[in-house]
């Protein structure tokens, strides 16, 4: 059987959920795959001088099993001492919960960053322990900030992400979200020949904003995208309306966009060929993509096995391989 290269751009734990899922079905078809993972970098933070990235962790932990399960993000078996002891000399923040564990990640991390090596070579070695079974790459060895203007007690100013979406939980509207660094960003090296030799791209049911929109923000990677000879097909993030987990849905509204399956669909307009939406959208029509309904929440392995095996099955049905969408056109 010839080997079959897949790409997928991905967030946090929808993204990282879905490629446990992909794996497995892969395994169970037999079929030979080589997956690359383009990460989103955009989350990332410098906390007590360490660099976490908080994306690259999810995929690396959960598909090289050392995630906190019921928690999505994170390390197994988490212990909280070295955060307990910087919350003791009153270090902030003391809303972020690095655990010690996970600490460890990130003194490695901020170990190579310091001595010079790309984000990309980091992500690399950490993943030589993980064996996530796939390439994982981040969108930039370039830094890449999402920042949220707000409008609060304190007057309008911009903050960091996490801190919008960890300590606040997004509850104050965001007037816009800026990936700070994004224009000036380069794709790391094997972002764009993974997207133009890819067999098959996907977009998991990651966060179409401050996730999938962040490394399509990167210059070069939307290009890449829409001029790709695979098909592209995208899982919908959104169920009936309503996220199937996280805060989305404030990010969505903070670009103007609607909170539904076929408003993320228009916003990946030009980019996909492909969209499965959940059996609560099925109807959903979007011009030039072929939409397909099924149940959309991961709730187990079974479950999200079934939904990756969907995104294969609509690839394949798209397109004859080598054909670009250009010539379809
Ligand atoms: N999410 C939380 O809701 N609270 C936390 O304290 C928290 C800590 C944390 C530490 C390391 C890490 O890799 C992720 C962490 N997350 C936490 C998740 C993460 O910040 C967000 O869910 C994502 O950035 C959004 O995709």
């Amino acid at each position: 059987m010839t080997l079959v290269r897949i790409t997928a751009l991905a967030g946090g734990i929808g993204g990282a959920r879905f490629l446990r899922g992909l794996k497995a079905e892969l395994a169970a078809r037999g079929t030979p795959a080589e997956i690359t993972v383009i990460g989103n970098t955009a989350d990332d933070i410098t906390l007590f001088g360490l660099r976490v990235c908080p994306d690259l962790d999810t995929v690396m932990y959960t598909l090289g099993g050392g995630i906190h399960e019921e928690q999505g993000w994170g390390r197994a078996d988490e212990t909280f001492t070295v955060k307990d002891e910087l919350t003791a000399y009153g270090l902030e923040p003391q809303w972020f919960r690095l655990g010690d564990r996970d600490f460890a990640t990130h003194i490695v991390r901020t170990q190579m960053l310091d001595a010079g090596y790309p984000l990309s070579q980091v992500t690399e070695a950490l993943c030589a322990r993980w064996q996530p079974g796939v390439r994982l790459i981040p969108m930039s060895d370039d830094p890449v900030e999402s920042h949220v203007v707000i409008d609060d007690a304190q007057g309008r100013r911009a903050i960091h992400f996490q801190e919008w979406w960890v300590r606040m939980h997004a509850s104050t509207p965001a007037l816009s979200i800026v990936p700070i660094g994004a224009d000036d960003a380069k794709p790391a090296p094997g972002v764009l020949e993974a997207i133009a030799e890819a067999d098959v791209l996907l977009f998991p049911p990651s966060n179409p904003v401050v996730s999938i929109g962040t490394i399509l923000a990167v210059p070069g990677i939307r290009d890449a995208v829409s001029t790709t000879g695979a098909p592209v097909v995208g899982v919908s993030p959104i169920i009936g309306g309503a996220p199937v987990r996280g805060m989305a849905d404030a990010c969505l509204t903070a670009i103007g966009v609607e909170t539904s399956a076929g408003a993320v669909a228009q916003l990946y307009s030009g980019l996909i060929d492909g969209w499965l939406v959940d059996v609560a959208d099925a109807g959903t029509e979007i011009d030039g993509v072929e939409v397909r309904a099924l149940p959309l929440y991961m709730v187990d392995g079974p479950s999200t096995r079934v939904i990756a095996a969907a995104a294969l099955d609509l690839a394949a049905d798209l397109r004859p391989a080598g054909q670009s969408r250009a010539s379809r056109q």
